[in-house]
Parts: structure tokens; C-alpha cells; sequence
């Protein structure tokens, strides 16, 4: 029996960010398939018994079960001792970023990846809106890395591991990476890191 659970599917960025998590940390964990593109996360039995949110990523532990991804990577930056807040003032750095990704960096990028490259909707002005709004979004990280090597306190922690959900997932969107030249210079770092995993080899891929 593994010390924790992550319900979770490779294709999901926000899952890759506590998987990766446990995974550097060195967790006994197992991934649990959640079967996102037929439909899963809405239906009802799954919504009153995994979460009500209707959101992947889930993780389980010692009983309890925990959602969101910044609150996940939190909870295991506690319970591992590794990649947290040192003080008082990186713990609000950390989340002042992980806020930052969770409305603006990961999501526009997420829901133009899901509909431009997953669903293949075709450039619409949804697509558009998407784009501008993550390279955008984008711009300001990499400002922010030009700066430093990690996002807060000049080495690895969660805010990192939350930002990092996306970055390398292959489909092209549209966005000329390359462009963002310091964040390919920290995603060559974080892969750089030992145990290191893409998404697609750390969880189980969807049948779509
Ligand atoms: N803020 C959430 C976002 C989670 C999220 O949007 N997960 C996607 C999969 S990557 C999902 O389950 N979406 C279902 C839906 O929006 O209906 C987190 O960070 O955990």
C-alpha cells in the first residue's frame, strides 16, 4: 500500500506539478487514472466521492484527501521538509507566485493547449484571446528569471514545481518558446534535477 494516491491523467499539467513533486522527493506513491477525456471528473459519484470541485489533480494521505495543486504542493513541502518557504517572507513569495500561476500562467496556457492542440477547435477568437493572455503571462516569468535561477530564494521550491506544470508538455500551441530564453535556461535546470520525469512517463496517458 503506497503512502499516497494521486488521482491524476499524464495529459493534466496541474497533476504533473504533485506528481513531480513526489517524485523528487522521493514519495512511495501510485498514480490513479482518472478517465478526464470521457467524462470522469463529471460525473456525479465521482464529484461526491473524489471531488466535488470536479478537478484533477486529488491526492491521498494518511486518510485524508487533499485538492488544488498549490494547496498539494504546500501540504507536501510540509509533510517532506523539502522545496518550502524557509521564513515568513518566502512563504508569501511562494505563494504570491503560485496564485500568480494558478489564474494567469498555467491556466491561459491550459485552456489554450486543451482547445487548440487536444480538442482541435482551429484558431478561433477564443484561441487568440488564450494566446495573448499566456504569452502575456509568460513575459513576466521570464522577466522574473532573468533575475534569478528559481523563482523565490535562488533555489528549487514548490512555486517552481507549480509553474513548471506546463512547460513541458509537448503540443504546439502557437507560442514561439524559445522566445522565453530564461525560462528554457530553469526548465534545463529542473530537468537537470535528479529524478526528473516527464509528465508523460510519470502518469498513466489517456485513451484519447
Ligand atoms: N486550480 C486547479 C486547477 C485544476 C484543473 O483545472 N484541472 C483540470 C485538469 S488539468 C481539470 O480537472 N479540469 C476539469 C474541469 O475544469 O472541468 C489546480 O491547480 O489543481
Amino acid at each position: 500500500m503506497p503512502d499516497y494516491k494521486l488521482h491524476c491523467f499524464a495529459e493534466s499539467g496541474n497533476a504533473y506539478k504533485a506528481a513531480l513533486m513526489l517524485e523528487l522527493t522521493g514519495q512511495d506513491w501510485q498514480p490513479v487514472f482518472v478517465d478526464f477525456f470521457n467524462g470522469q471528473t463529471r460525473e456525479q459519484t465521482w464529484r461526491d466521492e473524489v471531488n466535488e470541485q470536479g478537478e484533477v489533480p486529488v491526492l491521498e494521505h494518511a486518510g485524508k484527501s487533499f485538492t488544488q495543486s498549490a494547496l498539494i504542493l504546500d501540504y507536501l513541502a510540509e509533510k517532506t521538509g523539502q522545496f518550502g518557504p524557509r521564513d515568513e517572507d518566502e512563504k508569501r513569495e511562494i505563494w504570491r507566485w503560485m496564485l500568480f500561476d494558478n489564474h494567469k500562467f498555467t491556466s491561459y496556457y491550459a485552456a489554450l493547449r486543451f482547445l487548440f492542440c487536444l480538442k482541435k477547435t482551429g484558431e478561433t477568437d477564443v484561441t487568440r484571446f488564450l494566446r495573448e493572455r499566456a504569452v502575456a503571462a509568460y513575459r513576466i516569468v521570464d522577466a522574473h528569471l532573468a533575475k534569478t535561477p528559481f523563482m523565490v530564494g535562488g533555489r528549487l521550491t514548490i512555486a517552481d514545481l507549480s509553474l513548471a506544470g506546463y512547460v513541458f508538455m509537448p503540443e504546439d500551441t502557437g507560442i514561439a518558446l524559445a522566445q522565453f530564453t530564461h525560462i528554457e535556461a530553469w526548465k534545463a535546470r529542473i530537468q537537470a534535477l535528479p529524478g526528473w520525469k516527464h509528465p508523460y512517463e510519470l502518469m498513466p496517458r489517456a485513451a484519447s
